[in-house]
């Protein structure tokens, strides 16, 4: 892959686009394309498809994708099935069309089983039931890694897919009910220490464990896989190896935040999967390896969270 090369960043303005974006520009790629929403309607077949043509690019990162947190997955089902299936489905025809070099596909921990062995290598996939609370939008992304192996294993096409743990961190969506566990507690916690309470509610019984991944870490490795010359697997998991519990990380949380009330779980709320640690042997075998612990991540949350109040907030 050369500087000059075009590359489409789909997703762009979302968490983990953006951070690719930066990830990119500072790697002296100039030549990037950012379409926002207004600009690029991935959900229209056609507009995607034209889109492509009239731009060429060399390259796609696709990573735009209806995503949320744990209620948000178990309530808006069909939405999150149906929206991502056709983002993808739009994508991948077009790239096929305008003969698109290489195609970086964002997948997510919550394809693999509800009960695989921890940690969870890529060997697990479809080997049983998934988690019930995530299972539409994991259908979805089980869906968009097949397309991307079964366009390499039928047309030769360079296409592949990194599966993220759960990733946090700037330009994050910080809404007290949607969001992922860390943006959640953030956004739920600043106003808990407004309105003066003295009690916070953790969802569920703070028992689960999860791994989080600072999303500029994510953004390295999708470069780092961008750039790799040779073969390489279907897909790959990209993750820490180390996991901490839901209140662990509720209590970290306060701490930073200043919370000085008591703790409890609304256990009305899903745990959803105990565990969810990934194994990364094969992703750190390519010389990746995460820079950004879990403590500065949340610092550098909190802080993006105070910074701005734009409507991400
Ligand atoms: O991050 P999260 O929403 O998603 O929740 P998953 C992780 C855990 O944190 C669950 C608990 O056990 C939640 O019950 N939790 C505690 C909270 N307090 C909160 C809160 O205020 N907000 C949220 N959101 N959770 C998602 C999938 O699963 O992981 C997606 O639903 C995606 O499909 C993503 O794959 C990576 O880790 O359970």
């Amino acid at each position: 892959m050369k500087q000059s090369d075009k590359i489409l960043i789909l997703g762009s303005k979302g968490m983990v686009g953006s951070a690719i974006v930066r990830n990119l520009q500072s790697d002296n790629f100039s030549n990037l394309l950012t379409p926002g929403r207004s600009e690029l309607d991935l959900l229209s077949q056609k507009e995607t498809l034209e889109y492509f043509m009239a731009n060429k690019p060399d390259h796609v990162v696709l990573a735009a994708a209806k995503v949320g947190g744990i209620v948000a997955n178990n309530t808006y089902r069909a939405d999150y099935l149906i929206e991502n299936l056709s983002i993808q489905n739009n994508v991948f025809e077009a790239c096929f069309k305008a003969d698109v070099d290489k195609l970086l596909f964002l997948g997510s921990s919550c394809i693999y089983p509800k009960n695989s062995e921890q940690p969870i290598r890529e060997e697990s996939l479809l080997t049983g039931p998934l988690e019930p609370t995530n299972e539409p939008y994991a259908i979805a992304k089980i869906a968009g890694l097949k397309l991307a192996e079964n366009y390499k294993r039928q047309y030769g096409k360079n296409y592949m897919s990194v599966m993220p743990t759960n990733l946090f961190g700037e330009n994050d969506y910080f809404h007290p009910e949607k969001s992922h566990v860390i943006p959640g507690l953030i956004a739920r916690m600043d106003d808990a220490i407004k309105k003066d309470q003295d009690e916070f509610s953790i969802w569920g019984s703070g028992n689960p464990k999860r791994e989080f991944l600072y999303v500029d870490d994510m953004a390295q490795a999708c470069v780092t896989v961008l750039k790799h010359e040779g073969d390489l697997p279907y897909f790959l998991n990209v993750g820490t190896g180390e996991d901490i519990s839901i209140k662990e990380v509720a209590q970290i949380i306060a701490k930073e935040m200043g919370f000085k009330g008591k703790l409890v779980f609304d256990t009305s709320k899903p745990d959803g999967m105990m565990r969810k640690l990934l194994d990364v042997s094969k992703i750190k075998a390519l010389g990746w390896s995460p820079k950004i612990g879990f403590q500065e991540g949340i610092k550098k949350s909190i802080e993006f969270y105070y910074s701005t109040d734009n409507l991400r907030r």
